[in-house]
């Protein structure tokens, strides 16, 4: 049996240089929370780019890098400073993810990016045909590389293949409009599998399937030359006992600062909720629309007025990208305006950080807020909403999701609402300060058993099972 090799835009690490020396520094996101059970020991090799430009790492500590990421079973691609701009922020941020998350107006088609989105995924392809033998599986991931499974089929016809998409595939009349769709598509029919988050993600790529390729499609396979294809939804999960161990030893350990704030803030105003939203600071979260939709709701219900506060925490994400910029501006403004319109001597309506925050502070922010406020416009699925209800150990807590995110597919018990709709929000808001107790309960109850049971390990386990599944049917049939 061969080896497994996963392939992602970054690595599950983080290289740090200081006086010469390396250290790679495990991540701890989702992705490679996730794949642990599938990258384990000697048996898999995770391929992707390191996060340091060519620029930015000294020649000579070249192999020295090799060494530490090998350590780690990890193994990288080289960038340079162009090939970032135009395939990392260009093609896949400018292009790609605004489509595939409906802001069109948002999507720039430029030759030059697609060109190094190209030039770049045959980098990746090479690396992983270099390092891997036909009986090995590759499992690829996202939407920075979605010409690799293509690319790598040519070398190696006989190897399987898996590809996941983390974000919404859009629908047919929207993924039309690229330029490069065919190209696209046959990229990644270079795969035996390929998952989505969603059922109605993978009914959307079946039929950009069936209508710009034209090719034959029966149920959720697709006939493609002597290949059969397998399309199927794996809604991902989290490491939902790491973040419920997380939330009850955080009573038990010595309190952040962050947590002596949130309760001395609680002890002075214990009527006062606290909703919570946290994101990347991007555009298909809807953190400006989220911001107006609060304003609506003290202004329909003033009653509220210095009962409740509103924590926005935005991570910052791409901030060379304009787009971002525009909304940086935007938020800032909109934050600064409404506290400056209604705070009152004890009282701001809005605390808004912009920063990253560590694991902890996290868990200090879940388990202290009564609500959780995610209002994004498009998600392919949105951990936070999943993270948030794990840590309510005590089964209180109230969440309040977008129907657009695809993780509202899978939480029915918590308040879905569309993010477009102000009125319908600012009732909801309402709702979930008043809900009791008892209600709350009975709607977390059946949300973690749902998580407990599918987590991110199930996740990766039975992603790794229907690919490995599928190739053994395909393989049959040929000898067949
Ligand atoms: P993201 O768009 O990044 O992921 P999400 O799924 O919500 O969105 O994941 C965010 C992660 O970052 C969470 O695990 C969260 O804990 C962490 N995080 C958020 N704010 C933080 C902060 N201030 N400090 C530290 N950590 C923070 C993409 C897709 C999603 C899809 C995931 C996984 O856009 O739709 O759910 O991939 O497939």
């Amino acid at each position: 049996m061969g080896k497994t090799i996963i392939i992602s835009n970054r690595l599950p690490v983080q290289l740090q240089i200081s006086n010469g020396k390396i250290n790679a520094v495990p991540s701890v996101g989702g992705l490679a929370t996730g794949m642990k059970s599938v990258h384990s020991g000697g048996e898999s090799l995770w391929i992707g780019w390191s996060g340091l430009t060519d620029e930015e790492t000294p020649h000579e500590l070249d192999q020295n890098i090799d060494d530490a990421l090998k350590e780690h079973g990890c193994a990288k691609v080289s960038l340079n400073a162009q090939e970032v701009e135009g395939f990392y922020f260009g093609f896949s941020n400018r292009t790609i993810w605004p489509l595939f998350h409906y802001f069109m107006e948002y999507s720039e088609f430029e030759l030059d990016f697609w060109n190094t989105y190209k030039a770049v995924n045959q980098k990746f392809a090479d690396a992983i045909i270099e390092k891997s033998n036909d009986d090995d599986t590759i499992w690829v991931h996202d939407y920075q590389l979605m010409l690799v499974p293509q690319m790598v089929r040519e070398k190696r016809p006989k190897t399987s293949i898996g590809f996941f998409l983390h974000i919404p595939f859009p629908s047919y009349e929207i993924f039309r409009t690229l330029p490069w769709r065919r190209e696209v598509l046959e990229g990644l029919l270079g795969s035996d599998l390929i998952g989505f988050h969603t059922y109605d993600y993978e009914r959307h790529f079946l039929s950009s399937v069936r209508r710009i390729l034209g090719l034959e499609v029966s149920f959720n396979d697709i006939f493609m030359d002597n290949r059969v294809i397998k399309v199927d939804s794996f809604p991902m999960g989290i490491d939902y006992r790491k973040f419920k161990n997380a939330a009850l030893d955080h009573d038990k350990n010595q309190k952040s600062d962050l947590q002596e704030r949130l309760d001395s803030h609680k002890a002075s105003a214990p009527d006062t909720k606290l909703i919570l939203s946290i994101d990347r600071l991007d555009y298909s979260k809807g953190i400006a629309k989220r911001i107006n939709a609060f304003e609506y709701f003290l202004n329909k219900y003033p009653e509220y007025k210095e009962k409740v506060r509103l924590i926005i925490l935005a991570v910052p994400s791409r901030s060379n990208v304009p787009q971002y910029q525009l909304l940086k501006r935007e938020v800032d403004e909109l934050v600064g305006r409404i506290n400056g319109e209604i705070s009152t001597v004890n009282w701001t309506p809005i605390w808004y950080f912009y920063r990253s925050l560590g694991f902890e502070s996290l868990i200090d922010l879940y388990t202290t807020s009564d609500i959780a406020w995610l209002t994004p416009l498009r998600d392919g699925m949105n951990l936070v909403a999943k993270e948030y209800i794990a840590t309510r150990t005590d089964k209180t807590g109230v969440l309040i999701l977008s129907e657009m995110a695809g993780s509202a597919y899978e939480m029915n018990e918590a308040l879905l609402i569309n993010p477009n709709n102000f009125e319908q929000q600012a009732d909801t808001l309402k709702r979930a300060i008043n809900m009791p107790e008892e209600e709350q309960m009975a709607r977390n109850t059946f949300l973690q058993n749902r998580l407990e049971r599918y987590n991110v390990e199930v996740w990766a386990n039975e992603f790794m099972k229907a690919l490995k599944q599928k190739s053994s049917v395909v393989r049959n049939t040929f000898v067949a």
